[in-house]
């Protein structure tokens, strides 16, 4: 049992075991696991796990049996028993848990996710409406990646949006529901990608894997670069470790497995619309300076695929229609309004897509026999994770604040409530000093004077603010925070290129952002002429993506609430939500930016281990208890070891806890707290451990005497 501790030629199985603590031997442990394919590692109870980039053969079903029911510390690291620890907590203690999966993009969340849903699956009841909930799950990732996923230059399958996946268990801990939560997909890409990057999957799955049929009536051709929101970025559309093709077979059998068949047509009618859409192009009467289209035969398409009026099709991508005074207007776009209207259309039209397919998972996976209070729930949070790019902009600002409320939540789980508890129980030890990244989260989100208050109030202000003057009221505003800084305030900084650059010094590293179109992409205008052209499609399924579209021209409508507080406003919620569950945290890390299984980049790896915070981890874990356990449950499980303790003890529990460790003269190694047993090193559990287990033999035996006694 004791085998997983010892040192043997793959290092320790937890970081905790370290001779020394620095960075020195961190690294060294880790590369040295790595290079041994042990790619997972403990923390106590978190699971440090590094991106192998290539398969490894530890999840097969021989894995499954090998872990299931067992304690963590009882066998080699691995992320099965941190699943199963968490499925025990739910299913023995009825815990909601909640798993949450951090590390930058790349460094294997997704991946992460799914091998623990595939695990919790293998490890559950097989009854029909069981597997049925099952079954949506793990299929729905196969769809949820088509949609929201896409190449970037970090990672070949990144997760452009958020994803927290609630699972409801029965009593007897088979799931029977759960709850998909999506947050802020980056629809941007829909019209735009960087240098080097793809749209969403899905496009090129559908190019490549729609029969012909369906793509001739589709008006589609195969060709990708025909369609100028594929033809953005370079020709990136092949990528080596993709195959679009079988991809979009998985996409139609997990929609058939769900029952959602007939989502199909929608869908892929919805997505050939928005590549037309995006070829769709405007020039100016040079009379009017009044936009048209060049060619309406797209048009005539365009309404076909959406089930939409041609003619009003036509006015709205053209104008728009505005009330004044009781007075309906129509007023023409210029060929550059009517451009920018186009996209913001496309964009809207694939975000409301993907909350159409968020909502049906949604809606198979409600919970149908058994009312939510009867249940408990694991969570698995899999979000997009920090990211720098060569240009960063208004997405990566927003993907790296939900990296930073993270690990706030990390650090205060996981570091400030074990210092915390020390201090209560009155434990003597070493504070350990760590960076508390609340300064940053402060930064973005604090009222009236965070970036995302600032942002609001240039988009709510009636003149014409731009974002060179949102830039400049940042600067004014935030010139002495230690974490921001901008090229007005450090005209000589090299890496502020540019006037629009600003910078935040982010817990895991200085990002520049671009502020171009932060205002633009905050406010996310879409002229209403398109929402009431859609409310009024034919198909049932896209009018229902449109409920406001039901609203009169004349109607006042209320200012929307912005893009960034809307997300701020979901992620607090989150955190809350997450707060209220018995955490399990993987942290990844990514060993190098060439995707290569054998090479672990040094200063890459470092840098990531630093700003984790996993030393400190290490510290706290360490300069404390590696176990704690309080009394009743310590004195519950280890009664039997002595006679004086077994069956009942009749002193006080802290005074029989004692009693116990000094049967096994374990009383060097711990300490007693006001309600809980302090334990130092990992073998004195396993020495109680191993007496427990040496005694349950005999006791059962004794039991049964007793029994055929009393009958
Ligand atoms: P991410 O989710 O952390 O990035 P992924 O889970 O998509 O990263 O992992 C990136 C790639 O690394 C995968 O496509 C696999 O090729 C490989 N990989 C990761 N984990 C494993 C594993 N356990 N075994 C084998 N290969 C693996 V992002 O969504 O970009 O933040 O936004
Ligand atoms: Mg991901």
């Amino acid at each position: 049992m004791t085998q997983m501790l010892e040192v043997d030629d793959c290092g320790v199985s937890d970081f905790i075991m370290m001779d020394n603590i620095d960075m020195q031997s961190f690294m060294n442990n880790l590369r040295l696991r790595y290079s041994k394919g042990k790619i997972y590692t403990y923390i106590g109870e978190v699971v440090v796990s590094v991106n192998p980039y290539r398969n490894i053969t530890i999840y097969e079903k021989e894995y499954v049996d090998k872990y299931r029911g067992r304690e963590m510390y009882e066998l080699p690291p691995h992320i099965f028993a941190l699943a199963d620890s968490s499925y025990k907590a739910m299913k023995r203690r009825a815990r909601d848990t909640c798993i949450v999966i951090s590390g930058e993009s790349g460094a294997g969340k997704t991946e992460a996710s799914k091998i623990i849903m595939r695990y919790i699956a293998c490890v559950t009841g097989e009854q029909q409406e069981v597997e049925r909930v099952k079954n949506i799950l793990l299929q729905s990732n196969c769809i949820l990646e088509a949609f929201g996923n896409s190449k970037t230059n970090r990672n070949d399958n990144s997760s452009r949006f958020g994803k927290y996946m609630d699972i409801n268990f029965n009593f007897n801990g088979d799931p029977v529901g759960g709850h998909l939560n999506n947050y802020l997909l980056e629809k941007s890409r829909v019209v735009h990608q960087q240098y080097g990057e793809r749209n969403f999957h899905v496009f090129y799955q559908l190019l490549c894997g729609g029969s012909d049929a369906r793509l001739k009536e589709f008006g589609l051709v195969r060709d990708p670069y025909t369609y100028s929101y594929l033809d953005q970025s370079g020709q990136f559309a092949k990528v080596d470790s993709i195959n679009d093709k079988s991809d979009f077979r998985g996409v139609e059998n997990a929609l058939r497995t769900m029952g959602l068949t007939d989502m199909n047509e929608t869908l892929w009618s919805v997505l050939a619309a928005v590549l037309h859409l995006g070829n769709v192009k405007f020039e100016e009467s040079s009379q009017t300076d009044q936009c048209m289209i060049t060619d309406p035969s797209t048009l005539s398409l365009l309404s076909k695929l959406l089930e939409v009026d041609e003619g009003e099709l036509e006015k709205a991508l053209c104008g728009r229609v505005v009330a004044a005074r009781g007075e309906v207007l129509e007023k023409k776009h210029s060929a550059e309004e009517a451009k920018y209207g186009r996209d913001a259309f496309a964009k809207a039209i694939y975000d409301r897509l993907f909350s159409w397919i968020v909502s049906s998972i949604n809606q198979c996976i409600d919970l149908k026999t058994v009312s939510k209070k009867n249940t408990t729930t694991i969570g698995v949070l899999d979000i997009y994770g920090f990211e720098i790019f060569d240009q960063n902009s208004f997405e990566q600002f927003c993907i790296n604040y939900c990296n930073e409320k993270l690990q706030q939540l990390f650090i205060e789980l996981v570091l400030q409530q074990e210092q915390r508890e020390y201090n209560e129980e009155g434990v003597p030890w070493v504070h350990v000093d760590y960076f508390d990244n609340k300064i940053i989260c402060d930064l973005v989100e604090q009222q009236h004077i965070g970036i995302l208050s600032l942002l609001d109030e240039a988009c709510l202000n009636v003149g014409k603010i731009t974002d060179a003057m949102f830039l400049d009221s940042m600067s004014d505003k935030l010139a002495n925070h230690k974490h921001f800084t901008s090229r007005k305030l450090s005209p000589s900084d090299k890496s502020l290129q540019f006037h629009r650059d600003f910078r935040i010094r982010h817990y895991a590293g200085d990002v520049t952002y671009s502020v171009d179109g932060f205002i633009d992409k905050n406010k996310d205008t879409l002229f209403q002429d398109f929402k009431r052209l859609l409310f009024n499609s034919k198909n049932k399924s896209i009018s229902s993506m449109w409920p406001e579209g039901s609203s009169s021209v004349t109607s006042v409508t209320k200012r929307p609430i912005t893009a960034g507080t809307n997300f701020k406003n979901a992620i607090i919620s989150l955190v809350d939500h997450l707060v209220s569950k018995e955490p399990y945290y993987v942290r990844c890390i990514k060993p190098n930016d060439d995707k290569s299984p054998v090479h672990l980049d040094e200063e890459r790896v470092k840098h990531q281990v630093m700003y984790l915070g996993l030393l400190e981890n290490v510290r706290v874990r360490r300069a404390g208890f590696a176990f704690r356990m309080p009394y009743q449950r310590f004195v519950g499980r280890y009664k039997m070891i002595t006679l004086e303790t077994w069956p009942n003890p009749s002193c006080q529990l802290p005074q029989a806890t004692k009693l116990i460790i000094n049967e096994l003269s374990l009383d060097d190694d711990v300490l007693y707290g006001k309600t809980k047993i302090f334990i130092r090193q990992p073998k004195t559990v396993f020495a109680l451990e191993n007496a427990r287990n040496q005694i349950l033999p005999s006791i059962s035996v004794l039991i049964q005497k007793m029994w055929r006694g009393l009958s």
